[in-house]
């Protein structure tokens, strides 16, 4: 983003407003201890500009930091509208209710999500904060695109303030089923939320057909279809399965740098012939123990040596102080330990493992020079991972092992599928993925590059504007 202009008053006639938990920028402190914003790596952004920057649009968001928000101010075209959350509202509704309770419930509760009344009092609070921002800065008749689990009251709560508005609601998560929905002792204020948009996409047209399901269900609504039929209105929830920016991502990866980078990269680890690679924000729902485990199976059978094959596993750090990651975290590096205690050799580690974040022009070195990515959720919306992978590898090699419980599982047909509850399964796919012949290698990438590529990021950015103006 280019030149910000801090302190402006926010124009109160945006004609597209983006309403999301975070905003499109990081803070940074340099070392002289001035402090700037930077506009925040990540695809989003980038698809989202368009729409917004250039023409008044708004992006209504958390900075990040607890405690007084910036005053609103304008960076790259959008005018960003910071919104305050203290202390006790990170705590209760962003580490708490939607990292505790929802992440857990949306995905197959994978681990017990925890609900507490204050939790879910302070996250009413927060959404009513973003819908007061969001009514304070949209043009009449402007076009509002929320996102994500954490402001699900956002399109009802604004639709009370702003009736004029075109309302649409993207959810980057799973949505569970009726029968583990009901759970959630705030089920029908989370269903009459979401019903205040236009247009509510997923990732997934099983996800739409869980909400169609619960809204008649749950609330005795007449449905059709994708469509529910509610206080005079007719709400759509439809499937738009989120992507990349695979032409930059594909350029990225063939650039000298990166290429000259990737032959460093196996030259670093010794030369293996076989390079395996995880990456992933570390999180339960990823399913890296399963690949750990798999992994060590196949070192103890003989089936694979180390270090002749590699594990190279790079875990963002995330969400640090809620309880399943602390402790999430501890095991991974437990089996990571007893791994390389019992496998690893002078010349090297069985396993790399980084609890770091990475570089995007690393990330694409790493993606070029492994031979198989492994990709095993338990359960995933979408998973960016496996199409950042695809889009990398237009020499047509390497090969990829996805999780079915993926939502890119749905598009990446030619993968080698598994189902990450079944360690045999995981373990026979991977070795048949280390085994490939390079003809029929070629052949899968090729398959799937298609798919990335007609589907990227601006495909599902323009699909999700195009339908929620036809709601008008
Ligand atoms: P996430 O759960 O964060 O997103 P994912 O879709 O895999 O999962 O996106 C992760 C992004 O972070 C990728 O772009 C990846 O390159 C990057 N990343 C991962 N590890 C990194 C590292 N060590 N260093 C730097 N970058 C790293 C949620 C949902 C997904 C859905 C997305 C988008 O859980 O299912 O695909 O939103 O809707």
């Amino acid at each position: 983003m280019g030149q910000q202009t801090h302190g402006q008053q926010p124009d109160a006639d945006s004609p597209v407003v983006v309403v999301a938990n975070r905003l499109p920028v990081d803070q940074v402190t340099e070392p002289d201890g001035t402090v700037h914003w930077q506009r925040s790596p990540g695809g989003l952004v980038t698809a989202l500009e368009p729409f917004v920057a250039g023409r008044g649009g708004a992006w209504v968001g958390w900075s990040g930091s607890a405690g007084a928000a910036p005053e609103p101010f304008e960076s790259g075209g959008i005018q960003l509208m910071p919104v305050e959350l203290s202390e006790e509202e990170v705590d209760g509704y962003y580490e708490g209710m939607s990292n505790a309770s929802l992440w857990p419930l949306y995905h197959d509760v994978v681990e017990k999500p925890e609900y507490h009344r204050h939790w879910w009092d302070t996250y009413v609070r927060v959404n009513h904060r973003f819908a007061d921002r969001a009514a304070e800065v949209a043009a009449e008749g402007a076009i509002v695109w929320v996102h994500d689990y954490q402001l699900q009251l956002v399109p009802a709560l604004l639709r009370q303030r702003r009736p004029d508005l075109t309302i649409g609601f993207f959810l980057h998560i799973p949505f569970p089923p009726y029968e583990l929905f009901t759970q959630l002792p705030w089920r029908s204020a989370i269903i009459e939320g979401l019903l205040g948009a236009d247009l509510i996409g997923f990732q997934q047209p099983a996800a739409a057909s869980n909400f169609v399901t619960l809204a008649r269900r749950l609330h005795d609504l007449t449905t059709k279809g994708n469509t529910v039929s509610y206080d005079g209105r007719t709400v759509t929830a439809k499937a738009f399965p989120i992507s990349i920016d695979a032409r930059a991502f594909d350029q990225l990866a063939a650039s000298p740098e990166v290429l000259a980078r990737a032959s460093a990269i196996r030259e670093e680890l010794g030369h293996p012939d076989k390079i395996v690679l995880g990456v992933d924000r570390l999180d339960y729902t990823k399913g890296i123990a399963v690949r750990l485990e798999a992994f060590e199976e196949l070192l103890e059978e003989g089936q694979l040596e180390s270090p002749s094959t590699v594990l190279v596993q790079v875990a963002t750090p995330s969400r640090e102080r809620v309880e399943h990651y602390v402790t999430m975290r501890e095991t991974i590096e437990q089996q990571v330990g007893h791994i390389n205690g019992i496998y690893s050799t002078i010349a090297g580690s069985a396993v790399r493992y980084f609890n770091q974040s990475m570089p995007r022009e690393e990330l694409a070195a790493l993606y070029r020079v492994a031979d198989v990515m492994l990709v095993t959720p338990y359960r995933d919306g979408m998973n960016l991972v496996a199409k950042e992978y695809v889009a990398a590898r237009g020499d047509l090699r390497g090969a990829l092992v996805l999780s079915e419980f993926a939502g890119a599982a749905a598009e990446l047909r030619q993968a080698f599928l598994v189902n990450p509850h079944d360690i045999a399964g995981v373990k026979a796919q991977l070795l048949r993925a280390l085994r490939v012949e390079p003809a029929e290698a070629a052949r899968r990438m090729r398959a799937m590059r298609r798919q990335v590529f007609r589907h990227d990021l601006d495909f599902w950015a323009n699909s999700f504007f195009d339908s929620l103006k036809a709601q008008v």
